[in-house]
């Protein structure tokens, strides 16, 4: 529960650590960071979150009872596991809620399509967290007290065993766990996204082959149980891999047949697209399920009837009937969650925080707005990828971002102070360089090589490489004559991104290094970024858990990073893979602390990719949402999505906005 003078701030501590550090100032140290964040709340143990139990009798929402009379669904209890996962009361800030009503979303994203296993996205914002469960989960871990932070919460896994020399873990699926059309959830769904999805190579899955603790293979005990197999030992840290958006298995009676393996006429494409963004409903096995999409215009998502979850009192979850999911731009998210015609926004856009914040602090204003630690951090990334060029002077150019002087030139270069103003007036940018993000409870400044604003020693590195202004037109040239001209991608909706590359690009510039901005819409931008199809790119990726979207930040396994594909290492990138799996198998969190400290200074100290500027986002949230705890951070396992636990979040019934589809389920 919420006790405002409790102090409990396991996570932001961090911050702290970091003022004392910068008073010893040396010459690469980082500067002193200014904290914004001030919440204390009291931390609990998993359990006092949720368990796994079965409950005397169970009730449902009201318009369901109706359903299961006119005979359309079966009752309640049939289609509830045995055991369902029962949420706790004293976990809950406002208590057991009320049935009914709407959540409102306004999001930038659109769909792409509903086969996430295949790595599709669908439109973010919480889409695909309200779709999607998965074996185990790290969103509510942020409230965990220290003494259990040993790995994530279970959640499809219900437990699960490790032999002696934590070579193999053995985990138990619930039994009893139905998806949204009615059919029985077990073990070969989560046998089909192993084999068919992350260690299909053909699949583009976001856990990619290999990236997923060393060597693991996967072997099925039986309808309820499997066994991941290691070359090496194992830690509970491996397992957080299996969380939101990586471990969530999809519908293996639905997609087989659409899948190589399977069908002989299939294909790898017509897989991937197997179900396209306006085939309505797709079968899930989360809190809500996709019933309408109009492009550009809304996703509408009613309660699954089939849904694991309940409360202490026996009502099955969510509390709230429909979800709605605006399409509109992520920057009116924050706009309308402001002027209350939205519930929620991770206000992330710095464009917006004075004026949002001033308004949400008026006593009249419908909502409640909340900063966290710094967790939002803008990178531009090179590709060291020499074996996927696309001509030669591609291949010239990322031989040269395989230089540590090059890239230390362009850090050098960057004025991060200005690239932060440019992005909001205030005390909210800190700069950037590569590694762990502040707010991230494995930052560490000391181990953070920091390479202050200096154009002269840029410019004195880039002359040590060779590359001359060879034909005097302010750019430097390629040893063989071509100006270096970096071709950056970007993701031409965010606002905070284009503003930082203009920046970016005019620093550059100065020291004679130009860049080609190309823009392109969203869902280009994620695949190619999730592909490593680009020769550069500028993205804002948070580097908060090194297990979460490993493979855009960590060279974990051969396919890993994004970045660099081909598996020819840099050389402290060995090193540093070294460090990530010693990372990913130990079980002592003072030896994963030393881990991460030296992969921050390997990522520091080498450039790893060229970091901005971090900022700290304020969750949004209106005041007739309950259940909304205080402390959830906008990220820091997870996206709040599934930090604050919206299958608990309620309004009273006389302050529920109407429904769009009252009365109705998904139907198949
Ligand atoms: C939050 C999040 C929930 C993806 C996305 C998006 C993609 C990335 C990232 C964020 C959006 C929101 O972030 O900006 O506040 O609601 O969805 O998933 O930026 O482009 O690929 O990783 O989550």
């Amino acid at each position: 529960m919420y006790h405002k003078n409790k102090t409990a701030r396991a996570i932001m501590g961090a911050t702290t650590a970091l003022l004392a550090v910068s008073t010893m100032a040396a010459a690469q140290e980082m500067p002193p960071e200014q904290s914004l964040s001030g919440l204390e709340y009291e931390l609990i143990g998993k359990a006092d979150i949720y368990s796994y139990g079965a409950l005397e009798s169970y009730s449902e929402a009201p318009f369901l009872s109706d359903l299961v009379a006119a005979g359309e669904l079966p009752p309640v209890a049939e289609r509830l596991p045995a055991e369902p996962i029962i949420m706790k009361t004293g976990a809950m800030s406002d208590g057991i809620g009320e049935y009914g009503g709407v959540f409102r979303h306004v999001i930038g994203g659109r769909p792409e399509g509903w086969n996430w296993m295949a790595g599709q996205h669908q439109g973010w914002g919480g889409i695909n967290m309200a779709m999607q469960e998965c074996l185990v989960r790290q969103g509510p871990r942020w409230q965990v007290r220290a003494e259990e932070q040993t790995g994530p919460l279970p959640n499809l896994a219900k437990s699960w065993e490790w032999n002696d020399d934590r070579t193999e873990v053995t985990m138990q699926l619930m039994q009893g766990v139905r998806w949204s059309d009615g059919d029985p959830f077990d073990v070969e769904d989560v046998r089909f996204w192993w084999e068919d999805n992350v260690e299909d190579e053909n699949v583009s899955s976001r856990m990619p082959a290999g990236s997923f603790g060393e060597g693991a293979t996967m072997e099925v005990i039986d309808d309820y149980s499997f066994k991941f197999t290691f070359d090496s030992p194992q830690s509970e840290t491996v397992l957080e891999g299996l969380a939101y958006i990586q471990g969530c298995p999809g519908p293996s009676h639905i997609l087989k047949a659409s899948h190589p393996s399977y069908n002989a006429d299939a294909t790898y494409e017509g897989y991937t697209n197997a179900l396209p963004n306006d085939l309505l409903p797709p079968v899930v096995l989360g809190a809500w399920v996709p019933v309408v999409h109009r492009p550009d215009e809304i996703v509408i998502m009613r309660r699954n009837p089939y849904y694991f979850k309940v409360d202490e009192s026996g009502q099955q979850l969510p509390y709230y009937n429909e979800m709605q999911f605006r399409l509109s731009t992520w920057g009116d998210r924050t706009t309308q969650a402001v002027a209350g015609t939205g519930d929620f926004s991770n206000m992330e856009d710095p464009g917006n925080y004075v004026e949002a914040l001033k308004q949400s602090q008026d006593d009249s204003s419908p909502v409640v707005a909340n900063f966290g630690p710094r967790v939002l951090s803008w990178r531009l990334m090179l590709n060291f990828d020499t074996s996927t060029a696309a001509d030669d002077y591609d291949r010239a150019l990322r031989d040269l971002f395989r230089e540590r002087d090059f890239r230390l030139a362009l850090s050098h270069a960057l004025d991060r102070d200005s690239i932060g103003q440019a992005l909001a007036r205030g005390p909210f940018s800190y700069p950037y360089i590569a590694g762990f993000a502040t707010g991230s409870p494995y930052y560490d400044a000391a181990s953070s090589a920091y390479q202050p604003f200096d154009q002269d020693r840029a410019n004195a590195l880039l002359d040590g490489l060779g590359l001359m202004d060879s034909d005097g037109d302010g750019i430097r040239n390629m040893p063989d004559g071509e100006n270096i001209i970096i071709d950056v991608m970007a993701d031409a909706e965010r606002g905070a991104d284009s503003k930082q590359i203009e920046a970016v690009a005019s620093q550059l510039e100065e020291v004679g290094i130009r860049i080609q901005t190309r823009s392109v819409d969203q869902t280009t931008a994620d695949t190619n970024r999730t592909s490593g199809n680009f020769t550069a790119m500028f993205a804002r990726l948070p580097v908060i858990q090194p297990t979460r979207e490993t493979c855009e930040s960590f060279p974990a396994g051969a396919n890993c990073p994004t970045f660099n594909k081909g598996g020819d290492r840099l050389d402290f990138e060995a090193e540093l893979e070294t460090q990530y799996n010693a990372f990913v198998a130990s079980n002592d969190a003072v030896e994963r602390a030393s881990l991460a400290q030296s992969m921050q200074r390997l990522m520091t100290e080498n450039v790893y990719y060229i970091g901005t500027v971090q900022i700290p986002a304020a969750l949004l949230v209106n005041k007739r949402v309950r259940n909304a705890h205080p402390g959830t951070p906008v990220f820091m396992y997870e996206w709040a999505e599934d930090g604050v636990m919206r299958e608990r979040l309620w309004t009273p019934a006389d302050l529920q906005e109407a429904e769009v589809l009252p009365g109705t389920v998904a139907e198949y």
